[in-house]
C-alpha cells in the first residue's frame, strides 16, 4: 500500500484549512471516510452542506449528493466530487423527460393539473436536480430514507393521491406503514405505454411507485433472514427501506443508515444483529462493536460500485488541486433548476 497518500491528504488538506469541509457519506470505503469532517446519511449530509460556512465542499458521495450541496450550499460556495463517475443507478432509472411524459399522462387522465392539483410528488433524494426541481414545482417535496413517513404526511395532507419516484420499493414500504393498502398502490412502467396502467388504475391509486429501484438493496431476500434466523437464533435483523418489501416485512426494524448505526449501538453486549445494507457500511460497524455479532444479511456481502469510485487517490487529487488554486470536477446545477429544487429540498430540510 501507498502509505505516502494519507500523508499527502492530510498535509493538503492542512493547506486548505477551514475553508474546505469535506463530507462523507456512510458508504465510503474507510480509506476515504477517515478524513471526513463529517459523516452522516444523506438527511444529515444535506443539513452539514446547508449550514456549512466554508468556501469549498468535497462530496465523498455520489453525484446527486453533490448536486443537493450545491443547491442548498450559499452563493459563491464550491462543491466538489472527487470522481465524476460515481453515480447512482437507482437515480439513472428516473429521467426528467420520462417523468414529464407521465406527468402529461396523468393531467389527460384527469387525476392532477400543471401545479399538482390532485396528486403530490415526493422524489426521493436520490435523483437528479431536475427532477427536484420538477416536483417542487408542482407542490412537492424531497425526502430521504429517514424522513420518508414525514413526507408522506406532509404530502398526503395536500393531496390524497402520492406519485413517488425513483425508488419503488422506499415508496412503497412507507406507505405501507402509513397504513395504505398494497392493491390501492400501483406502478408506472416508464418503458410501457401510458406507464403500463389504465385510466381507472390511475384514478383508484392512492400512490403512484415509480418503477425504480436499488441494485444493491434489492439483492437481499426473504431466503437471507429466514437463513439468518435459522443459523442464529434470536438475531436480529434491520434492513434499509430500499430493500424489497418482503425483506422489510421480515425485518424487526428498517430504517436509513444513521439509524441502522444507532440500532447496533443500541444492541446489548454479546447481540447478534444482520444487516441489510452496503457492505462497506457492515464492515464498519462490526469493527466498531467487536463485542457484538454484526453480520450482512448477504455472506456475499453487498457493495455500491459507484460510492466506491471515490478513491484515497481521486481526494488526493481534489485537494492538492485546490492548493493550488485549481478548482476540479465542481458540480454546478443550473439556476433555473436550482430555484425549485431548492424549495423541494428546503421542504424536505422542514419534514421530520
Ligand atoms: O443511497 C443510499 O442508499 C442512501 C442515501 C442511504 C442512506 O440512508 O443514507
Ligand atoms: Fe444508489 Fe443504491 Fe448506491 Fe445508494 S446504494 S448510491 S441507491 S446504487
Amino acid at each position: 500500500p501507498d502509505n505516502s497518500l494519507d500523508d499527502r491528504i492530510q498535509a493538503a488538506k492542512r493547506k486548505v484549512g477551514a475553508e474546505c469541509i469535506i463530507l462523507g457519506h456512510h458508504y465510503q470505503r474507510d480509506e476515504v471516510i477517515k478524513f471526513a469532517d463529517f459523516r452522516g446519511d444523506s438527511y444529515r449530509l444535506a443539513k452539514a452542506a446547508s449550514e456549512s460556512k466554508g468556501r469549498y465542499i468535497i462530496f465523498c458521495g455520489v453525484h446527486f449528493m453533490a448536486e443537493s450541496a450545491d443547491v442548498l450550499g450559499r452563493d459563491g460556495q464550491v462543491v466538489i466530487l472527487p470522481d465524476l463517475n460515481a453515480g447512482c443507478s437507482m437515480a439513472d432509472m428516473a429521467e426528467i423527460t420520462q417523468v414529464e411524459t407521465a406527468w402529461e399522462h396523468f393531467i389527460r387522465a384527469g387525476i392532477t393539473d400543471d401545479k399538482g392539483t390532485g396528486v403530490t410528488p415526493i422524489t426521493y433524494v436520490n435523483s437528479t436536480a431536475a427532477i427536484k426541481a420538477f416536483v417542487g414545482e408542482r407542490g412537492g417535496l424531497v425526502c430521504t430514507s429517514s424522513n420518508a413517513s414525514g413526507a408522506y404526511a406532509w404530502a398526503t395532507a395536500r393531496n390524497e393521491k402520492v406519485f413517488f419516484l425513483p425508488d419503488q420499493h422506499l415508496g412503497r414500504n412507507t406507505g405501507y406503514a402509513k397504513g395504505i393498502p398494497l392493491n390501492e398502490m400501483v406502478v408506472w412502467d416508464p418503458y410501457m405505454l401510458n406507464g403500463g396502467l389504465t385510466n381507472d388504475q390511475l384514478k383508484r391509486a392512492k400512490v403512484i411507485l415509480w418503477k425504480g429501484h436499488c441494485s444493491v438493496h434489492q439483492r437481499f431476500l426473504p431466503e437471507h433472514i429466514e437463513r439468518m434466523r435459522a443459523d442464529y437464533p434470536g438475531i436480529q435483523i434491520v434492513a434499509h427501506p430500499e430493500c424489497r418489501w418482503e425483506v422489510c416485512q421480515k425485518a424487526d426494524a428498517t430504517g436509513s443508515t444513521d439509524f441502522i448505526i444507532k440500532f447496533v449501538k443500541a444492541a446489548p453486549k454479546g447481540a447478534a444483529i444482520a444487516i441489510g445494507t452496503e457492505m462497506h457500511l457492515v464492515h464498519r460497524l462490526a469493527t466498531e462493536n467487536p463485542d457484538k455479532t454484526v453480520l450482512s444479511l448477504d455472506d456475499n456481502g453487498c457493495l455500491c460500485t459507484t460510492m466506491y469510485r471515490i478513491s484515497p487517490q481521486h481526494l488526493c487529487w481534489a485537494l492538492e488541486n485546490l492548493v493550488d488554486g485549481n478548482i476540479v470536477n465542481q458540480i454546478k446545477v443550473k439556476p433555473k433548476v436550482k430555484h425549485w429544487a431548492k424549495v423541494a429540498l428546503d421542504r424536505m430540510l422542514e419534514v421530520r
